[in-house]
């Protein structure tokens, strides 16, 4: 090698080590600068690490709602408007009527992983970093995470918190983020965020279908949400096997503590025979509380890999669901929460059934 071409490398190498140092550096300074007790009501630090740094990840929850996704979606195209090196990754794979606005290309689903790696990954509508699933064990050790969510059970997991417990739905939080960043909402983008605020209001019935919801509706449909083939491919579209499915599991319905709590069940049998993917079922949770004069209803699911029930709890008339998923260890919000027992559907039935018994004994005391 030439004396001139060793000099050349050599400060090639310079340069690149001065940068890896300076990252890592950087990074150290990230997540020591940020309590990670804290939550910011503001999005500032967001959109300060937005613009500083280069290559990220997106993720959220296992088993990815349509708030998920459309909060997912929506900051990977408007990070892509930026330039940014941006990939989603998720555990769960795509249910089939959130499927018609995935992006083309740069969504991978565990164990396909795209081979860069993120200076910052940015979790979705995910109360504890836990929730990512598979995704936990990919994240990068010097990482700076950011946490950005409106359950009322988040843990405050991430470098950065933005953490907003009355927002109807992450959707509505990326929406005000991108309005701080001038962000062009195209359609693509108004499509995801309408995705993520109907699904998460219930079709904007839900208690926190505040003004600001509608506000952002009729922003979102003048900057070009599908709203029509929202409508089609979210809500019309369902498969006949799962309308079956459905039938079967009203079936099951079951009425307690004077009819103020009913149950539905949905065993593996139920769903081997109907061919459902369980992802599929999750709006089989509204069923039991609609029932007038009910204040809570529980879907019970038993779990496809493990000897798990999934419990997904709804309440109305100010029950406070969450507080009973916390006891077993899940949670959520107020009014729709989550928890996982071990065992069989009857027995996390009786436990369930048990704990809200105490609790309503408890407030009439
Ligand atoms: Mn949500």
């Amino acid at each position: 090698m030439s004396e001139k071409k060793f000099v050349k490398s050599l400060t090639k190498s310079l340069i690149c080590f001065t940068i890896s140092v300076y990252k890592i550096f950087n990074n150290q300074l990230i997540q020591k600068k940020m309590n990670p007790s804290k939550t910011n009501q503001y999005p500032d630090d967001t959109i300060n690490i937005i613009k500083r740094l280069q290559s990220f990840y997106i993720t959220t929850h296992v088993r990815a709602d349509g708030d998920a996704l459309g909060s997912e979606i929506a900051l990977f195209y408007a990070l892509k408007q930026l330039n940014k090196s941006v990939y989603i990754t998720n555990e769960s794979t795509v249910p089939n009527i959130y499927k018609f606005f995935i992006p083309p290309s740069g969504m991978y689903i565990h164990p396909n992983l795209p081979s860069e790696k993120p200076e910052v990954v940015i979790c979705l509508d995910c109360p504890t970093l836990d929730r990512t699933g598979k995704i936990t064990d990919i994240i990068p050790k010097d990482a700076a995470i950011i946490n950005i969510d409106h359950h009322i059970s988040n843990e405050l997991f991430g470098n950065i918190n933005w953490v907003i417990e009355d927002m109807s739905s992450t959707g509505e939080m990326i929406l005000s983020l991108m309005k701080k960043m001038d962000i062009t909402i195209t359609p693509d983008i108004a499509t995801a965020i309408y995705v993520a605020i109907v699904t998460d209001t219930g079709r904007f019935t839900h208690s926190n279908t505040t003004p600001e919801v509608f506000r952002a509706a009729a922003f979102l449909l003048e900057h070009g949400a599908k709203h029509e083939e929202i409508t089609k491919n979210v809500y019309n579209t369902n498969p006949f096997n799962l309308l079956q499915l459905y039938a079967q599991t009203l079936n099951t319905i079951e009425l307690h503590l004077d009819n103020k709590v009913a149950t539905v069940f949905l065993t593996k049998e139920m769903m081997e025979k109907a061919k459902v993917d369980p992802i599929d079922t999750h709006e089989f949770a509204d069923i039991p509380v609609s029932i007038d004069g009910v204040s809570i209803g529980i879907l019970f699911r038993d779990m496809a890999s493990s000897d798990f029930v999934k419990a997904s709890l709804r309440s109305r008339n100010g029950f406070n669901v969450n507080s009973i998923a916390k006891k077993f260890g899940g949670g959520g919000h107020k009014y729709a929460s989550g928890c996982e027992i071990q065992g069989s559907i009857k027995e996390a039935q009786r436990l369930i059934i048990d704990e809200i018994k105490k609790t309503l004994q408890e407030n009439s005391c």
